[in-house]
This record gives structure tokens, C-alpha cells and sequence, in this order.
């Protein structure tokens, strides 16, 4: 009920023109995380959009953007719990015979709720560019924004089938890299941060898009919160 209340008030905050998304990292990180993904209890937890549905519009249609947050982000939270139960109860009774099982189910349910509540707020409905220490970085890592974009664009239209395309920090080189990971999961680097994530599963976009992936991604391109990215970033390497 509580929930219910709370989802409502940030829709109707959600319907004006300026983008609360960095507020809600801001609080996140206060309570000592980059994003709220758990409770003090140990159960995952999905925080609420940080605008309204329609708020992506045109580039993310509202009924899409309700039922991605609401059921496959929701799902995947859903999901983590479920493993996380399990993989509890496995140590419990000191039975491991489904523990492969249970630990690879939460693998690929908690990477998909990380990267849903990190997609979220990587998105805005105005155009802005990265400067300050993001653009040193992005010119350090790839030559030049274009080149991010470039490469970044076309990683994430190449994923087979369902994933990501990600950009994110490696702090074994001190540098930004991109990543196309498949499922939630796979295909990453050990220690990297993701900072700016894409999501090119068919249920982002299909609505609008049918199997124009490539149009969906170039919109996301356009939409993305710079500063969302660049508060990432600092944050990344504080933690480094
Ligand atoms: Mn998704």
C-alpha cells in the first residue's frame, strides 16, 4: 500500500520537466550504496521509476517502459529473493545438491536487476553531453565522444539475441571500456563498474520498435543522462 502510494506521488513528480534521477542516486548513495538494490533485512528490493512512464516518450513508449519495470525488472527481483531463499535453505539443512543450481539462478537474476535500476537512471528526455572528468575519461579510453558512441552503438546492436551493451569502468586500467554482455550476465571483466548501460533484450523495445533494434538504440543514444554517468563514474573511483 505503502509502495503503491509512493510509486504514485513520484508519477505525479515524475510528469514535470526536471529530471529527479540525480537526487534519487544522490539519497541512494547516502544510504551507503550507489543504488538501493537490498534492504537491512538481506531481501533485494526494487526501488520505483524515477519519472513517470510516458516520461521517455517518444524514444520509450509508456506501456513499455510500465510493463519492463513492473514485470522484467520485477521478475528478476522476484527472482533474486527466490535464489537467495534457496541457497539459504541449502545451508541450512547442509544439503548442496542444487547449490550449482541456485547460485547461477542468481547470477543472472541479480545482474539483471543491477543493471534494470542502473538503465533507469542513465535516462533523461533532454539532450545533454558529458564534460568534466567523464569527457577526460571518455577521450582517454576511446579518442573522442563520437568514437564512444560509435562503438558503444554498435556493440549493443550486435548482441546475439538478448543482453546489454555497456559502458563501464575498469579499475585495473584506470579506464572506461565497453562491454557487450549477454543474458545479464555474461561476458563481462572481472572488477568492472558499469556506468552507462543499454538494454537490447526484445521486451525494451518490441512495442514500437518490432525488430528495429538498431532505431531503438540510436534514440537511447539521445537520451542519455550525462550526469547519471558522470555521478557513477566519480563514485567508481572513490570505491576504487
Ligand atoms: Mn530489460
Amino acid at each position: 500500500m505503502e509502495r503503491r502510494k509512493f510509486i504514485q506521488n513520484s508519477m505525479i513528480i515524475g510528469g514535470a520537466s526536471v529530471m529527479p534521477a540525480s537526487s534519487v542516486l544522490a539519497q541512494s548513495v547516502e544510504q551507503g550504496g550507489i543504488d538501493k538494490l537490498m534492504d537491512e533485512n538481506g531481501n533485494f528490493v526494487q526501488a520505483p521509476l524515477p519519472y513517470a512512464n510516458n516520461f521517455l516518450e517518444p524514444c520509450m513508449d509508456e506501456e513499455t517502459l510500465y510493463l519492463h519495470h513492473k514485470f522484467h525488472h520485477g521478475g528478476a527481483v522476484n527472482g533474486a529473493n527466490k535464489d537467495l531463499e534457496m541457497i539459504n535453505k541449502a545451508m541450512e539443512a547442509g544439503n548442496y545438491d542444487l547449490a550449482e543450481h541456485w547460485t547461477a539462478k542468481l547470477s543472472y537474476h541479480f545482474s539483471s536487476h543491477i543493471l534494470h535500476s542502473i538503465f533507469w537512471t542513465n535516462l533523461t528526455n533532454k539532450k545533454n553531453d558529458p564534460k568534466g572528468t567523464l569527457l577526460k575519461y571518455i577521450e582517454k579510453s576511446f579518442g573522442s565522444l563520437d568514437k564512444l558512441k560509435g562503438l558503444l552503438g554498435k556493440v549493443s546492436k550486435s548482441v546475439e539475441s538478448s543482453g546489454w551493451g555497456i559502458l563501464a569502468y575498469q579499475p585495473f586500467t584506470d579506464r572506461l571500456t565497453v562491454l557487450g554482455c549477454a543474458d545479464h550476465q555474461k561476458l563481462t571483466q572481472w572488477g568492472c563498474i558499469p556506468l552507462l548501460v543499454i538494454d537490447v533484450w526484445e521486451h525494451a523495445y518490441y512495442l514500437t520498435y518490432r525488430n528495429r533494434r538498431g532505431e531503438f538504440v540510436d534514440c537511447v543514444m539521445d537520451i542519455i543522462n550525462w550526469d547519471n554517468v558522470a555521478q557513477r563514474l566519480d563514485i567508481a573511483l572513490k570505491i576504487k
